[in-house]
């Protein structure tokens, strides 16, 4: 096991603790096969839950509308339902996908690649929602507060997130009651949630009970102590927003149960996968049968939607022996996907190529 970068002022072990595997086991990731499927099944979509799910009764809650506001109002979610909404599919991604390959490793929640998945979200849009409330003229944000409550570095809160009102007014933005047909499932933030397309998951507010216009930047422990790229402790860093570029392949084959390494048979194999970004749409995958020495052009399909991933594929000819494949996206605004990793102390936007050791007998 590689070394290890503990949060300030906490030590830690370079062998994966009893601590992260329990949160391994509580937000788990969608199995990489299921990148084989344009929308992602309820239940193989990744979960990231800071602390306990809430039990919610649908009879009493109520989304609060608040704050700087004119007409402050209160919404049932019969009330909500019968507002305009819309239905589409967005890709999410956890900021710290990725983040157990970095070398010094950082504690937390340890994913490796497979903190994504792509829900068909139905909702109402936000900006309109609060255009009837009537935003004040001294408003700089709004905050999303969730029910959820918990302690973080020893900081005792409920899960809440800002948006600025230039972000709050994308259109894209939404309050969502509906995941692939069905209501919110529990883990996903049942009876409401946030989905800001694009931006890496952290901003979208779970178990919504209380949306507050504020007139100052909220300064919530989400929004300040975490959620920030940074190089070094000291360095105050810049907020994690747009989700960097990624591409991702179903490991072919078959797996070896422990290592998970491949077993493929000689011949054309075909290599398929799904790329995204927050920075618009991806116009270059390339697949690598030589742990990224040489590239070669995968065959992409347009972007379907905005915010959800595309589908990518390529034959390989794969010829006995060992090999590693790798895949890298580059997005319409000229982000590649790096080949070796720079470091950052929360481990997040680890968006290094993906390698997959293959064994061709
Ligand atoms: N209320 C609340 N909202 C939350 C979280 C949370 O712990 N509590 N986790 C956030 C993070 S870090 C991510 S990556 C996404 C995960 O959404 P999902 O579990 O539906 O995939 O929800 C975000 N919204
Ligand atoms: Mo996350």
């Amino acid at each position: 096991m590689g070394s290890v970068q503990g949060w300030p002022g906490r030590s830690v072990e370079a062998a994966f603790s009893l601590e992260e595997v329990q949160l391994a086991a509580r937000n788990h990731g969608m199995p990489l096969e299921m990148l084989r499927h344009g929308i992602t099944p309820v239940g193989m979509h990744y979960l990231l839950i800071h602390y306990d799910i809430p039990l919610v009764h649908p009879g009493s809650w109520r989304l609060h509308v608040d704050g700087a506001v004119a007409n402050p109002a209160s919404y049932s979610l019969d009330d909500l339902q019968a507002l305009d909404h819309v239905t589409r599919p967005v890709t999410m991604e956890c900021a710290g996908n990725g983040r157990a390959r970095l070398d010094p490793r950082v504690v937390s929640q340890p994913w490796v690649h497979e903190a994504v998945g792509t829900g068909e979200w139905t909702g109402a849009l936000l900006w309109p929602l609060l255009q009837e409330a009537g935003i004040e003229g001294d408003a700089v944000e709004v905050v999303f507060h969730g029910l959820d409550r918990g302690r973080e570095d020893g900081v005792e809160q409920t899960y809440a997130r800002s948006l600025t009102l230039d972000d709050a007014r994308r259109p894209a933005v939404m309050l969502a009651w509906g995941l692939n047909g069905g209501p919110l499932p529990p883990q996903h933030g049942y009876p409401l949630r946030l989905v800001v397309p694009g931006w890496y998951g952290m901003a979208s507010v779970k178990w919504l009970d209380r949306i507050t216009v504020v007139t100052e930047p909220f300064e919530g422990f989400q929004q300040t102590q975490v959620y920030r790229f940074r190089t070094a402790d000291d360095d105050p860093g810049v907020p994690l927003q747009r989700i960097a570029p990624r591409a991702l392949l179903v490991p072919p084959g078959i797996p070896d149960f422990f290592t998970r390494e491949r077993y493929v048979e000689p011949g054309r194999c075909l290599i398929e996968g799904r790329a995204w970004s927050g920075h618009g749409a991806i116009v270059r995958v390339e697949v690598s049968a030589d742990g990224g020495a040489t590239w070669v052009d995968a065959d992409l399909d347009p972007p379907t939607f905005a915010y959800a991933w595309q589908a990518w594929s390529h034959l390989w000819d794969a010829e006995p022996g060992e090999h590693v494949l790798c895949c890298r996206a580059t997005d319409e605004a000229g982000n590649v996907q790096p080949v070796e990793q720079p470091w950052n102390t929360g481990g997040y936007a680890v968006n290094d190529v993906q390698r997959v050791p293959v064994i061709v007998a």
